[in-house]
């Protein structure tokens, strides 16, 4: 059997512009994609996740991993209607085993799913990237949201900063910065107004990192056995970016993180997504040490590179150019395949997405979601597939084994 990771493509639905028939030509075998037409907190039939998966089947690919179930605010602060929640989440769990779809990711971001300011920032080579600045971000939650106590959070010359940024904006530079913060980026499933956004931010007063952190341990207490009893793998992703925003909480940044909510429940159906993206954010986070530590709880794995810039800002920088060290976090990936592999697992054939693109080319005029270019996907796909190849070929060549075609 082919030991290649799994390689696997984000399709969001029928609405996609992207379609199967597209998704085919890029040899793929794996679809990544969410029932987004159900409202957070609503039980996923069996039914629909039969028709979804057979529409994927009929083009010859397998619908390999949920990315989302959404996670519903009452479960994140332990209140309202949470215990029902939990029961929906846990169905639609249960559903998916009998559907046969074997991977969750899902996320326990507070409010915001992924967070940038900037989603066609012009690199000098003429593509575009998603970016995240800290100083946009500030000028919007101070001067935009105008949130009460926001200036405790920040330093006193980011505050300047900020003010002279907000300054410079125009009506249409503000209202852009709103939108891309809030509208909410594809995968997130609500958007918000400001007015919104501050009404619900005021629902998590009172709510600190432990006792999200406590909330989300309670969450994986109730749903992680009855996903292994499913059948199904969870692989929780990491906060994008991995601090807090807002005021808010978020407690799957690092490493220490990750590894205290494995230890809640210890089985591999209780595992995380490994997106060297988001944890590669902090400098702290040794991603190449994950893999030697964590890696046997991986069960997904989103392959994307940044590069940071001043404080918290960064952009997403092309697959193998960056400070995410790709090609070496290959190879660690490849050494816990054959971790493994040794100790009689199944489980080898990790299923890796090509995690957001560049705009190039043609993909600049094609209104594809952002972060999700089909040609700069296609481009980090054939560059990550190679790196890949190119490390199996040459342990191969070592070991005096076939090499794999
Ligand atoms: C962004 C994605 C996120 C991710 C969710 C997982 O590109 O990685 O939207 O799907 O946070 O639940």
């Amino acid at each position: 059997m082919s030991r290649k990771f799994e390689k696997t493509w984000r399709w969001f639905g029928p609405d996609d512009n992207i379609t199967l028939d597209a998704i085919r030509q890029l040899d793929v075998t794996g679809i990544v994609t969410a029932l987004h037409h159900f409202p957070t907190g609503v039980a996923w039939p069996l039914d629909e996740l039969e028709k979804r998966k057979e529409e994927i089947e009929d083009v010859g690919l397998k619908w390999t991993v949920v990315e989302s179930i959404p996670v519903h605010e009452d479960i994140k602060r332990r209140t309202g209607d949470y215990k029902t929640y939990i029961d929906n989440f846990k169905a639609s769990v249960e559903n998916m085993g009998k559907a046969g779809i074997p991977v969750l990711c899902y996320n326990f971001m507070p409010v915001l799913d992924w967070t940038r300011t900037d989603l066609d920032h012009e690199m000098s080579m003429g593509y575009t990237c998603l970016r995240f600045d800290e100083t946009a971000q500030a000028a919007f939650d101070l001067f935009v949201l105008k949130r009460p106590r926001a200036e405790e959070e920040y330093s006193k010359k980011l505050i300047k900063e900020a003010e002279s940024y907000f300054n410079s904006l125009d009506a249409n530079g503000i209202e852009k910065l709103t939108r891309n913060i809030l509208a909410g980026l594809p995968g997130s499933e609500e958007g918000y107004t400001p007015e919104e956004f501050q009404t619900i931010l005021n629902t998590y007063d009172g709510i600190n990192e432990e006792d999200l952190r406590h909330n989300l341990h309670e969450f994986i207490r109730e749903v992680a056995p009855v996903a292994e009893a499913a059948g199904v793998r969870m692989a929780i992703h990491p906060d994008d970016p991995p601090f807090p925003l807002f005021g808010l909480p978020r407690v799957v940044s690092t490493e220490a993180d990750a590894k205290a909510l494995t230890e809640v429940y210890d089985s591999p159906y209780n595992g995380l997504t490994f997106c060297t993206g988001s944890y590669g954010v902090r400098p702290g986070n040794d991603l190449l040490g994950m893999v030697k530590r964590l890696g046997h709880r991986f069960n997904f794995l989103h392959l994307r590179n940044i590069q940071r810039e001043k404080g918290r800002t960064f952009h997403e920088a092309l697959h193998l150019k960056g400070d995410v060290p790709m090609q070496k976090v290959i190879y660690n990936l490849i050494m816990e395949q054959e971790r493994r592999h040794a100790e009689g697992r199944t489980d080898l054939r990790i299923p890796f997405r090509p995690d957001h693109g560049q705009n190039i080319l043609r993909s600049l005029h094609m209104n594809s979601a952002p972060g999700y270019s089909y040609i700069g996907r296609l481009r980090g796909l054939a560059v990550l597939r190679g790196v890949e190849m190119g490390i199996r070929t040459s342990l191969a060549i070592q070991r005096g084994e076939n090499t794999e075609e």
